[in-house]
């Protein structure tokens, strides 16, 4: 206990730094450059008030011009560009989900992909009324698939999915008319609403924004995750590693990059393989290391206990350690970069999905019906290349932390049972969490998401914000980078309860929990709105009233701004430290702050100053102790 230390953020750069080295040796370019060339970056852009929808712009507006050529003011147009970033979030999430759900069509008892969580698939059954007695599990999986593929284009009604949340919810989204329908309809509707000459009125197009947000979240989302737990395992805790000096200089090096699980499971499963880790030694490595970064490396982490190379703004390091036989990517994050930069160096950079083709990649399309043969050719052609390495270029920062991972809802309830004092049996519950809450010990809990962002000092934001939070007795739960970002500094590690408040440190030791729970990748935020559902309905209260919050210090990418609009959607205050391009209408900055609170309960809050952040978060907290008399 006595030795456990954070990493820094400093050595983290330290570390980058030593690596940019190298980099510099084989003229390799990296975002650091590229972001000084970038910047100052375009006001217009930076305020959302470019507007290029049309052939008649682009049109920017200024006090000489305040509106475009067609009229539209700079309400509309930064309304407009928010819709519609919020729309190409939802469909990704949710076309990645809508894949999980063919991977599911296509599962056999033969493998390569087969059924790992039965009960849940029948638990999920029999929550959308489908009969399973006498069935085949697989019979059962397919129906399942056909019936959540519906879900996606189905002409009536709304998601199925919402069902799962507290009534109140369900009223409040009725009521303010943002129910997501089919999950296409709601990305089709926000694109047609935002073409030329349709909607310029910022309160539709926020409303909008939270409907196609919702229908990610309690959607598309939905699916991948729980789709993914029953082909690969719903998450339990498990150890891990983090940053990285997971990286083996004797291994071959395999980083798995992205989102998509049918991709990284393969993989993982054919490195595993007697017959290639003796294929591997036969071509002089002492093994196979398989590491991830970004969100696939957070499904693995918590299904298998891979370890985690980084996040988003260090996946060029991974390739920079010159030990990298190959980065294997699906979709999503990953950057166009690793094409030239893998040429400076022997690694393979291998794209897999036609939804992310890039140059300068070996393109190995790997869908699920030609999975298994894939994979293991990829597997081969990395250790192929081990051969190739340039040992005067190899540096691995020996870098690492202890990481428990796998905080799945089920995992939560099930490590909640052990810390309860109630006479009445609450096992199974969150009840458990509830009466920590309320007693004090625990004083609420921050959803920590979202990604790196190099206008923000990365992962800085994350680790600061954290470390304050569980001083303050608020426990964390943590998705996507946000997570990676715990996990690299070591507040996974469970020894990290030495840094909290005496009421969480308690709570951490009686559960034997982290004090930063790992709840898995960014579609697996969807876990977290069961999980405010769950709290809500076994507290009696309503989700806005529980002292619980969102905060995406870091973010950058479309899905991020899609999960703002969803978790504030479900009755959850978020808190952002980047701006979503909106401080160009002051009418959208109040619909955003405030405006939505009269439909969905909860509102951001967009705040640059990290300090400032997460006294405001502490305070909202309080706030909401106060309201319900705790
Ligand atoms: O979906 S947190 S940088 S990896 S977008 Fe991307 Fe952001 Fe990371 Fe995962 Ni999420
Ligand atoms: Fe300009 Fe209007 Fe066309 Fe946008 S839609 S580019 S504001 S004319």
């Amino acid at each position: 206990m006595g030795d456990f230390k954070l990493t820094t953020v400093e050595e983290f750069e330290a570390a980058t730094e030593r690596l940019l080295e190298t980099g510099k040796k084989v003229g390799a370019d990296a975002w650091q450059y590229r972001v000084a060339n970038q910047t100052p970056h375009c006001k217009f852009g930076e305020q959302g008030i470019c507007c290029r929808i049309c052939s008649m712009g682009p049109c920017r507006i200024t006090p000489k011009a305040p509106r475009g050529i067609c009229g539209c003011d700079a309400h509309g147009i930064v309304g407009r560009n928010f819709l519609k970033f919020t729309a190409g979030g939802a469909a990704t999430h949710s076309d990645h989900g809508r894949e999980i759900c063919h991977t599911l069509h296509n599962a056999k008892a033969e493998g390569p992909y087969t059924v790992k969580d039965p009960e849940k698939l029948t638990r999920i059954a029999h929550e959308w009324g489908v009969e399973t007695e006498g069935k085949d599990i697989y019979a059962l999986a397919h129906e399942m698939s056909e019936l959540a593929l519906m879900e996606y284009g189905k002409p009536f009604g709304y998601q199925n999915w919402l069902k799962r949340a507290p009534e109140h919810t369900q009223e409040l989204w009725q009521k303010a008319e943002v129910a997501p329908r089919a999950i296409d309809r709601e990305v089709a509707t926000s694109l047609h609403m935002t073409h030329m000459g349709c909607s310029s009125l910022p309160e539709a197009l926020v409303r909008q924004s939270i409907r196609a947000g919702l229908c990610d979240g309690w959607g598309g989302s939905m699916c991948g995750t729980e789709f993914s737990d029953v082909l690969f395992g719903t998450p339990k805790p498990i150890d891990t590693e983090a940053n990285l000096g997971v990286m083996n200089a004797e291994n071959v090096n395999i980083v798995v990059h992205g989102h998509d699980p049918s991709l990284s499971e393969m993989i993982c499963e054919y490195a595993d393989d007697p017959e290639m880790i003796a294929y591997a030694k036969e071509m002089g490595a002492k093994g196979i290391t398989i590491s991830g970064v970004c969100c696939t490396s957070n499904e693995v982490a918590m299904r298998r206990g891979i370890p985690m190379a980084g996040n988003f703004l260090q996946q060029e390091n991974v390739v920079l350690t010159g030990a990298c036989e190959a980065i294997v990517v699906d979709v999503q994050c990953i950057f166009p970069a690793l094409g030239p930069l893998s040429k400076c160096f022997h690694t393979k950079f291998i794209t897999t999905s036609p939804i992310a083709q890039m140059p300068d990649s070996d393109y190995i399309r790997f869908d699920s019906s030609n999975a298994a043969e894939n994979a293991k050719a990829i597997v081969k052609t990395a250790i192929e290349n081990f051969k190739n390495r340039k040992p005067d270029l190899v540096y691995i920062p020996d870098m690492k932390q202890k990481a428990t991972v796998g905080y799945s809802v089920e995992a939560i309830v099930k490590t909640l049972d052990g810390v309860t004092n109630s006479q009445v049996d609450v096992t199974g519950t969150t009840k458990p969490l509830i009466e920590c809450i309320t007693s004090g010990v625990i004083r609420g809990a921050v959803a920590m998401v979202g990604c790196n962002n190099p206008k923000i000092r990365p992962d800085h934001a994350h680790i600061e914000l954290m470390k304050k939070l569980i001083a303050n007795d608020i426990i964390i739960v943590a998705s996507g980078c946000s997570a990676q970002a715990a996990a690299k500094a070591g507040l996974m590690d469970k020894e990290a309860r030495s840094l909290c408040g005496a009421g969480l440190k308690r709570v951490c030791e009686l559960a034997d929990i982290p004090p930063v729970l790992h709840m898995g990748s960014c579609v697996d935020i969807s876990r977290m709105m069961i999980l405010v559902s769950e709290l809500a309905k076994d507290s009696g209260l309503n989700i806005s009233q529980l002292p619980v919050v969102g905060c995406a210090p870091e973010w950058m990418s479309e899905k991020a701004v899609s999960i703002g609009n969803y978790v504030v959607g479900t009755g959850i205050d978020t808190f952002l430290g980047v701006d979503p391009y909106v401080a160009g209408s002051d009418q959208m900055a109040q619909w955003l702050t405030s405006g939505v609170r009269d439909w969905v309960e909860a509102a951001y809050t967009v705040e640059t100053d990290i300090e400032k952040l997460v006294d405001k978060m502490i305070e909202r907290i309080e706030e909401k102790r106060t309201a319900i008399g705790i």
